[in-house]
């Protein structure tokens, strides 16, 4: 059987569990636990990051490459549109919206959430190791500095990165007010990677995670003020996962 190494709470390995649902293919996933991910995935790949997906003696790591592996190895329900020109179009959305989507995404909701850990930390260890939340407990101080310095999540970045979601989502939505899809006239991997990078900020059922009932007013005030603006993400969720 197929297996996914991933975190629960990535929205980059949400892209791969929707569209191997999609597809109705058969998987395992296997929770890592952030920081002590790097030394198993390192092991068989390029870089540390999930999510990294194994069939037989196949072994694929990035989101973009693993959905292309998909489509290609299991064709039905197909997120890649089959016109050359649309497919084309479907892999540039997909490249600019895993840079200029996923991470300030990312940033943002860390940004946050690092000062409080008593939410990121049941976060971080969802459906992992029964060890995972003592483990990163007694991590946590240092696991929250590694994580700020390497993906340089500070204040200052924080405003950025919020700047960078406004553009991309006023690109989207303007796309969105000339047909229902990113594409053309049909459902595909574009419009997967818009609404599931966006998934943290609306947390709709097919994502996996639940929110606790009292949100810290910083994390509040960051989903309300893009609330109205992705209200397509739970229509997407609702209609394709
Ligand atoms: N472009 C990659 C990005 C994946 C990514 O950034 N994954 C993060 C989790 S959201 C990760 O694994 N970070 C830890 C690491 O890189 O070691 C993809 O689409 O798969």
């Amino acid at each position: 059987m197929i297996q996914l190494y991933q975190f629960p709470i990535s929205h980059y390995c949400e892209k791969v569990r929707w569209a191997l649902d999609f597809k109705g293919v058969e998987y395992q996933t296997i929770n890592l636990l952030p920081g002590f991910h790097i030394k198993k995935i390192k092991q068989a790949n390029p870089k540390s990051s999930v999510p990294v997906l194994i069939d037989g003696e196949e072994t694929l790591q990035n989101s973009a490459d693993i959905i292309t592996y998909l489509d290609t190895k299991y064709p039905q329900n197909t997120l890649t549109p089959v016109n050359s020109e649309e497919k084309q179009q479907a892999l540039d959305w997909e490249r600019y919206l895993d840079e200029n989507l996923g991470v300030p995404v990312r940033l943002c909701c860390y940004h946050i959430l690092l000062e409080h850990p008593k939410i990121v930390i049941p976060f971080l260890t969802h459906k992992g190791p029964w060890y995972g939340k003592f483990l990163l407990k007694f991590a946590f101080p240092k696991l929250q500095q590694k994580m700020r310095y390497f993906m340089h999540i500070n204040e200052e970045n924080f405003h950025k990165s919020k700047a960078k979601i406004h553009e991309v989502v006023d690109k989207i939505n303007e796309r969105l007010s000339n047909g229902k899809f990113l594409v053309e006239n049909n459902f595909s991997r574009a419009d997967l990677t818009a609404a599931a990078l966006l998934a943290p900020f609306k947390m709709p059922k097919g994502y996996g995670l639940e929110l606790p009932k009292n949100l810290p007013n910083d994390l509040q005030n960051l989903f309300s003020e893009f609330e109205e603006k992705i209200d397509w993400v739970e229509k997407t969720y609702q209609n394709f996962r």
